[in-house]
């Protein structure tokens, strides 16, 4: 199964189109939140590169927990460099993010090298959502931008899932809509961020909702996960 097909059998397997985002410095916050709200959600997003305490061990841990529990693994590296360092950059290091991701963020900005590049390198389950527009004010991202990243992902289907974008942007179920800033309570936070609502986003097309603080800052992060599942759900 490719995963644009594994993503929506798992979306309706478990009712929920919620990824969220754990943006968490420390991997025993990663895993008690997994654990948390693992029926609830269908992917997780990762930053790999602020825990301070990566490990095998615990990147172990957490794949089998997601395995377990019907949940991809989003690692949001943003590559934007050229097919080479990409290649160093997905398959080396400390993280050896190739090893254990579903999913990563790519920059279209250096055109599709490093796209061409994980076509050649990913397991056949792996995909790249391409970010074709952003949520935080003053970004670069302009409408033929937009378009020429709809361009590259539209060619390269099979490697490419998705986007990251702000609205529904292709109607093939080979090109979901991915949208992070989504927030019920706030509009902003002290630094650049914007948020929609999940109302919103919903109504603008998107296939996943990328939740971050909206869930993780909560007091009650079980019923405020569950709030916006079936906020997404209706
Ligand atoms: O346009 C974007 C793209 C991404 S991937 N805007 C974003 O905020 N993100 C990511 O989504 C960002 O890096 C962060 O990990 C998450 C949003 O977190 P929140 O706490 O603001 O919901």
């Amino acid at each position: 199964m490719n995963i644009s097909n594994k993503i929506q059998s798992i979306i309706l397997k478990k009712k929920s189109n919620i990824c969220v985002s754990l943006d968490y410095t420390k991997s025993s916050q990663i895993l008690n939140t997994v654990e948390l709200l693992k029926g609830l959600i269908i992917m997780i997003k990762l930053h790999c590169d602020i825990i301070e305490d990566f490990s095998e061990t615990f990147i172990k841990k957490l794949v089998s927990l997601c395995k377990d529990n019907d949940i991809l693994i989003l690692e949001d590296r943003k590559f934007a460099d050229i097919g080479n360092t990409f290649k160093h950059q997905f398959t080396g290091g400390i993280f050896k993010i190739n090893t254990w991701c579903d999913l990563i963020t790519i920059h279209s900005i250096a055109g599709d090298g490093p796209i061409k590049e994980f076509a050649k390198i990913k397991s056949k389950e792996q995909g790249a959502l391409i970010i074709a527009q952003m949520s935080n004010k003053n970004n670069l991202f302009t409408a033929e931008y937009t378009a020429n990243t709809k361009k590259i992902a539209k060619e390269n289907i099979g490697s490419v899932a998705g986007f990251i974008c702000q609205e529904k942007l292709s109607s093939s179920t080979n090109l979901l809509s991915f949208v992070p800033g989504v927030n019920r309570h706030t509009s902003s936070d002290t630094s650049d961020q914007k948020y929609t609502t999940p109302e919103c986003a919903m109504e603008k097309g998107a296939d996943v909702l990328i939740i971050g603080r909206g869930i993780i800052n909560s007091t009650n992060m079980l019923e405020e996960c569950n709030i916006y599942k079936e906020i997404a759900w209706k």
